[in-house]
């Protein structure tokens, strides 16, 4: 099954190039002028158009068992929302319980993923540790595919990961040739600040983000950050909300520190006044950790993310629905956390990044899929437009117009934090492993056709990270 896109630009995150791009049997298989249509091809008209690797949303949670409830987005809905706003890929988050096998907990996940519609993978979560840990560890690795490992450093007395279990994991995650990730908020200070909060009567949504100041991200940011260097191991940050933990990257980054951060398209957009919303529902269905933050916060991560201290841009799609979020409402500790996205990304991206001039049509490609291909190490499968590569496309129509709302986005959650925001920039098709499962509105997307992405170890770069460490093997003093 081939299918020919003619006529468009091809946007890579290193140049842009008038040429049509071939796929055949869920490949990129030719780029370049007036290629023919081989006979029975589907042929995409993207005259005025831009092809752009298929964005990789590197952060979403979906159907997670989390606060009590389940995330209401699973695999197969939320994956089709993703090609429906032109991500083609996902990598979501394997979360064992306390004292949870971790093998076990990742084929959990892998079977509730079977039915996803487009390509995915995992991260693999280290919430707690003993010699089993440190050896399945090696097995993910080894055989299952996983280079990178996530750690929550908030959540206390649930998935909290304390210094003990970060610099256990961080330590292997190194003899391993995998990244470390970490949620960078200390997980202590939120715990006292809630009951404060609590305490004093403020019990309502506006208590979320008073109880996660951005001093508390960035503490914990930098804290990991300074264990990561401490063990000479690369470091990812997701969902950087804040000057604060910015400033801690940017830093370390400067000192030639291997540090990578990503920011979320509700943090680039949302402000923290939504707490204070007289309704309840409207206020509750922002809450997500970090909370969103004040303007001054925003501005900086968009400075972020145009010097490149910011690499990636996700989601933390995780969905509650109203009935779900009313469980906090005498009490905001108990609202699950969690907001959708996953299907908007790209557009808000394109519309407040490349529409206002902030970041070039190139970074956009860099900082939707390229980077996050790169950094978790599935690049060039994903993440180009280039022979050989997956055939994972977005054909971009920058005068298309829209607005966003539940009401018409794929979205399975009853709120959209993007409701009303108008936007000039969308897909108009959509190619997942080579087919057109998104084209002018219309989804056809195949229940379970979405594969498992391996993803391998960082050996080389890794081992010399390594031999690095033990030139610098301190000597004894023989007395
Ligand atoms: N933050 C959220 O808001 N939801 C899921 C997990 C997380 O860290
Ligand atoms: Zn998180
Ligand atoms: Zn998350």
């Amino acid at each position: 099954m081939s299918v020919l896109i003619k006529g468009g630009t091809v946007v890579n995150a290193e140049q842009s190039l008038r040429a049509d791009v071939l796929c055949d049997n869920g490949l990129i298989i030719a780029v370049g002028r007036d290629l023919d249509a081989p006979s029975g091809a589907t042929v995409v008209d993207a005259g005025g158009q831009y092809v752009m690797p298929g964005g990789i949303d590197p952060h979403t949670h979906m159907q997670l068992p989390f606060m009590g409830t389940i995330a209401s987005e699973d695999f197969e809905s939320g994956t089709a929302a993703g090609l429906a706003g032109g991500t083609t890929m996902i990598i979501d988050f394997v979360i064992p319980g306390p004292q949870q096998n971790i093998i076990e907990a990742y084929h959990q996940w892998r079977e509730w993923a079977e039915k996803s519609v487009s390509d995915y993978s995992f991260h693999v979560a280290i919430t707690w540790w003993d010699d089993s840990v440190h050896d399945d560890m090696g097995t993910l690795v080894r055989d299952y595919g996983v280079n990178s490992f996530k750690h929550f450093m908030a959540y206390k007395g649930a998935i909290m990961a304390d210094d003990e279990i970060l610099v256990n994991s961080f330590a292997r995650s190194l003899e391993l040739g995998a990244i470390p990730t970490v949620h960078a908020e200390n997980g202590e200070l939120v715990f006292r600040l809630q009951k404060e909060l609590y305490e004093k009567g403020i019990t309502g949504p506006e208590a979320h983000p008073l109880s996660r100041p951005p001093e508390c991200e960035g503490e914990a940011a930098n804290r990991a950050i300074r264990i990561a260097e401490v063990l000479k191991v690369p470091l990812y940050i997701v969902h950087n909300s804040c000057r604060q933990s910015l400033e801690a990257i940017t830093r370390a980054r400067n000192e030639g520190q291997r540090v990578f951060g990503e920011v979320l398209a509700g943090h680039l957009m949302i402000d923290d006044s939504i707490y204070r919303h007289e309704d309840f529902e409207v206020a509750a269905a922002h809450v997500m950790s970090p909370p969103f933050r004040s303007s001054e916060h925003q501005d900086a991560l968009w400075r972020g993310l145009q010097s490149g201290n910011l690499q990636t841009t996700a989601t933390d799609h995780c969905c509650f629905c109203a009935d779900q979020k009313a469980a906090g409402k005498d009490d905001f500790r108990l609202i699950p956390n969690g907001t959708g996205g996953v299907e908007n990304r790209m557009e808000v991206l394109w519309h407040h990044g490349v529409g206002t001039g902030r970041l070039t049509m190139n970074e956009f490609v860099k900082v939707t899929s390229t980077n996050a291909a790169q950094i978790f190490n599935i690049y060039p499968r994903k993440g180009s437009i280039s022979v050989g590569a997956d055939a994972d496309i977005v054909v971009w129509d920058p005068e298309a117009t829209k607005t966003i709302s539940t009401k018409t986005d794929h979205q399975n959650v009853d709120y959209n934090i993007f409701e009303g925001m108008e936007i000039k920039g969308c897909p108009s098709h959509t190619l997942s492993q080579g087919k057109v499962v998104y084209a002018n509105g219309e989804l056809t997307v195949e229940r379970g056709a979405g594969r498992y992405v391996d993803r391998p170890p960082f050996a080389a770069y890794y081992d010399a990270l390594q031999k690095q460490a033990s030139l610098a093997e301190p000597v004894a003093v023989k007395r």
